[in-house]
């Protein structure tokens, strides 16, 4: 169990709190925020709580953000959620606040914060926000519940991927003891739209197999306008590929073109090697298993895919 010592004293030492996290938020990201805002809202209704940043998580349904002033944020204890570093915050105006607190489950490489809470071996900031409310005993909500249950869910691809532990589960069951919708919650955050479906069945036919066991393929960005998608939501399904027996490795490359010059992001994949260190060779980086790139030239593409290829080779070998 993570030492949570001074958080409590720090979110009761403040009359407003921020609540914040990483760019493009995902289901862990937008649940925690949530989360954390309504639980704070039920046990501690005096203090002002926001939750910002400007996008909202395209995976299923989530509360609005809400607008925060300049000078809220300068009196405000800020929490960072989900966050690996200070310039993935969706809204930078965290550091003026006046005392920072990181709740996160990324590797710890760029740290900030005036108090960190980063556990690398938990599924998703969730879980570390369950494992917390459980400690606390406070008054938790079904919804403070459900939105939990979707991060850890979301993070964990439905508690399948290598960073699913009994810790893991021991958070998700007793979020489950709050009543909420098991089924439902699946549908939301699973079911596909026609669009996606038939995305789905493009993103399979375009999947070029090497001997090795890599996988890729290049969506152009012709066809997401056709799909009606962008290129974060194309790459979303890129979990999908790795359902082939023999795929070690995977990557998923998307057009994007800023000022008339094109470059790919990449969401890579694997199932034992330790992608992220090729991703950091571009500028990139993430999870073990679980890592992306943005702003390919088509000279780095070719790059990437020779070390995958070459990576996918030497677990052959092994
Ligand atoms: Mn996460």
């Amino acid at each position: 169990m993570m030492d949570f010592s001074g958080l409590k004293e720090s979110i009761e030492a403040f009359d407003s709190i921020v609540i914040f996290r990483h760019i493009n938020p995902d289901g862990d990201a937008s649940g925690s925020q949530s989360a954390l805002k309504t639980w704070l809202k039920d046990n501690y209704p005096e203090k002002d709580v926001y939750a910002a940043g400007s996008q909202i998580c395209t995976q299923g349904v989530w509360p609005a953000n809400d607008e925060v002033s300049d000078e809220v944020i300068r009196k405000s204890l800020a929490v960072v959620l989900d966050t690996a570093a200070a310039n993935r915050c969706d809204d930078s105006r965290f550091e003026n606040a006046a005392k920072i607190i990181r709740i996160d489950h990324h590797p710890d490489r760029t740290p900030y914060g005036d108090l960190s809470f980063v556990n690398e071996k938990a599924a998703a900031a969730c879980q570390i926000l369950a494992e917390w409310f459980e400690q606390q005993g406070k008054h938790m909500s079904s919804k403070c519940a459900e939105y939990l249950y979707k991060g850890i869910l979301t993070d964990t691809l439905r508690f399948s991927t290598s960073n699913t532990t009994p810790d893991t589960l021991k958070a998700a069951a007793w979020l489950t003891g709050f009543g909420i919708d098991i089924p439902a919650i699946n549908r939301e955050l699973f079911d596909l739209s026609m669009d996606e479906f038939r995305l789905t069945s493009a993103i399979r036919a375009k999947v070029n197999a090497e001997s090795s066991g890599f996988a890729w393929l290049i969506m152009s960005e012709k066809e997401m306008e056709s799909f009606g998608v962008n290129g974060s939501e194309a790459r979303g399904h890129i979990d999908e590929i790795g359902h082939v027996r023999d795929f070690r490795i995977w990557a998923m490359f998307t057009e994007n073109r800023k000022d008339g010059v094109l470059s790919y992001d990449a969401s890579l994949r694997s199932k034992k090697t330790d992608i992220s260190i090729i991703a950091q060779q571009f500028g990139g980086g993430g999870h073990k298993n679980a890592s992306g790139v943005k702003g390919l030239s088509e000279a780095d593409l070719y790059k990437i895919k020779e070390l995958l290829n070459q990576a996918a080779e030497n677990e052959n070998r092994i």
